[in-house]
């Protein structure tokens, strides 16, 4: 006997039916399209203001802020992206969902996620991009990945069938195929959840070949901490190993190879002819400016800031662009009126601050993350959120907006509520973070610590066992660790309850963190 045409199409609904309270429900259940960049500073989306807004503005991923809301303190639990994505699919934190660190051996995609739940619920759901965590991805009825961090240009994919390289700049074929994938799902009768996760802008920061100029002319404002010498804090502050100055290197980060005519130039093994021909006529004019009168000290600093701003607000133009084409193809087709659409980045980023690049510390330029959310009906136009939010809670925000159940067990807390602009009593007064990875690249030792809106206490513990608290009202860059401040003995005290409190709540203790080490 042959079976309906309509029966798939019959039978996923109905299953859509059966996993939600009502059928009117169902129907108009929100697309959830996620985009998340990797290494955005928030000081770099021009929604947020800022002196880089005149230099490299970011209209595209303005204009979900212009449609919804900008969250202005979004943050991360663990600054650093294989753990951040862990707490993003499971609403929990790191020493929960067992992913600690980039060096951790894969992420157990057995464990209940988001993306499984929404699946089971009747919504079609698919991961393009990066993804960083090593086993293959679950709960996803497509997915297409990039190998590790993955390759700028003619980068290689892994699918359930294998690996394969594709022609072309990573964030566009990443848009195209995310595009692909809506205009396949976007007749099923069922409702969506897509996770666009773009490589760029992380090291080694290369510009696609729509952008190799954009910027190269442009001397960006310097950030008033760019020669920190860090006293007034600890040993954690001083023996990093992510400087401009000493970390950051002339040839593979800021494409200063010596001898450019023997075809040395970054990314040169896997670029086409023609790729490499239009990158060599940018660079190997800048190469040729360097060496003939290279500068030093401090004037080399300044040099390698601007070198590192010219490429890496490049390769976010190409970023906002792959926004502003989705978001096209979203209003084109209609599929813009029913979706809520998120733009985050893993994790904050220094862009000179404190003389630095890479994230990890729990200071607000990596501990904080970018997040602009519209959801059409629903969130009002322009507006601003100044509440303490954090990666921890996208989970059931995703849960709570598709009418689904939240597990008890996720940590997070839903911002549906003030998506549609509800003051919420009660709502989170502090937040709590965890850094694992140590001894590892960039050499950011082990910390945890709590964020109220005013102040953040941090334990560097176990490496060097060094307490730092920081008041952000009169220090906002954070410059000087007022521990040891006897003004700020009650303060303190308070803190130091709010942590054990908070540890405490979300089931994390020194003891835990000591058990995840080898022994000493
Ligand atoms: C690479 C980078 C580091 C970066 C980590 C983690 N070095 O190791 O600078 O901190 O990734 O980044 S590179 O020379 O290979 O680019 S993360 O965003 O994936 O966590
Ligand atoms: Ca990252």
């Amino acid at each position: 006997m042959k079976s309906s045409p309509h029966l798939p199409l019959l039978l996923s609904l109905s299953s859509a039916i059966l996993s939600c309270s009502s059928n009117k429900d169902t129907l108009q259940r929100p697309n959830i399209l996620f985009i998340m960049s990797d290494d955005h500073a928030w000081q770099a989306v021009s929604a947020y203001g800022g002196p880089l807004k005149d230099y490299a503005p970011t209209p595209n991923i303005d204009r979900i802020a212009q449609n919804g809301i900008r969250f202005d303190r979004c943050l991360v639990t663990n600054s650093i992206s294989g753990p951040s994505r862990a707490v993003i699919l499971t609403g929990k934190y790191s020493h929960l969902n067992g992913f600690l660190s980039n060096e951790a051996k894969e992420f157990d995609g057995s464990q209940q996620t988001f993306p499984k739940l929404l699946q089971k619920a009747g919504y079609t759901t698919a991961i393009i991009g990066k993804w960083h965590l090593v086993s293959n991805p679950t709960g996803f009825d497509h997915w297409e990945i990039l190998p590790g961090q993955g390759q700028y240009y003619n980068p290689d994919f892994i699918t359930a069938e294998g690996r394969h390289r594709e022609e072309g700049y990573v964030t566009e074929i990443i848009t195209e195929k995310c595009i692909k994938w809506l205009s396949e799902v976007k007749n099923s009768g069922k409702p969506f959840m897509l996770m666009m996760h773009h490589k760029a802008p992380h090291r080694e920061w290369q510009p696609g070949p729509n952008e190799l100029t954009l910027y190269k002319d442009i001397t960006f404002p310097e950030p008033p901490t760019l020669f920190d010498d860090y006293s007034g804090r600890g040993r954690a502050e001083r023996e990093q190993d992510m400087t401009i100055a000493k970390t950051m290197r002339l040839q593979e980060d800021l494409k200063l190879y010596k001898d450019p005519v023997k075809g040395k130039n970054v990314g040169l093994n896997r670029m086409t002819p023609e790729q490499a021909a239009a990158w060599d006529s940018v660079y190997n004019p800048i190469i040729r400016k360097f060496y003939a009168n290279p500068p030093e000290g401090d004037e080399l600093v300044r040099f390698k800031y601007q070198r590192y701003m010219q490429d890496y607000l490049a390769c976010i133009a190409a970023v906002d662009k792959s926004v502003g084409r989705i978001l096209d193809y979203l209003k084109e087709t209609g599929l813009d009126k029913n979706t809520i659409v998120i733009y985050t980045s893993d994790q904050g980023f220094y862009l000179g601050e404190h003389g630095w690049f890479d994230k990890r510390f729990m200071f607000e330029e990596s501990y904080r993350t970018p997040l602009l959310i519209s959801w059409p009906g629903v969130t009002k136009s322009g507006s601003v959120n100044k509440n303490i939010v954090s990666n921890l809670d996208f989970a059931e925000t995703f849960l709570d907006a598709a009418g689904v159940k939240i597990p008890s067990d996720m940590q997070g807390e839903s911002l549906v509520p003030l998506l549609k602009g509800k003051k919420v009593p009660g709502w989170r007064k502090e937040h709590y973070y965890h850094y694992y990875e140590y001894p590892a690249v960039h050499s950011v030792k082990r910390h945890y610590g709590i964020s109220t809106e005013r102040y953040k206490l941090i334990h560097f513990y176990y490496d060097i066992d060094e307490w730092e608290l920081f008041d952000l009202q009169s220090d906002p860059m954070e410059m000087k660790n007022v521990y040891n401040d006897p003004a700020y003995d009650r303060v303190k005290k308070q803190l130091h309850k709010r942590l054990e409190k908070i540890m405490k709540k979300y089931g994390d203790s020194d003891e835990l963190a000591l058990s995840f080490l080898p022994a000493k």
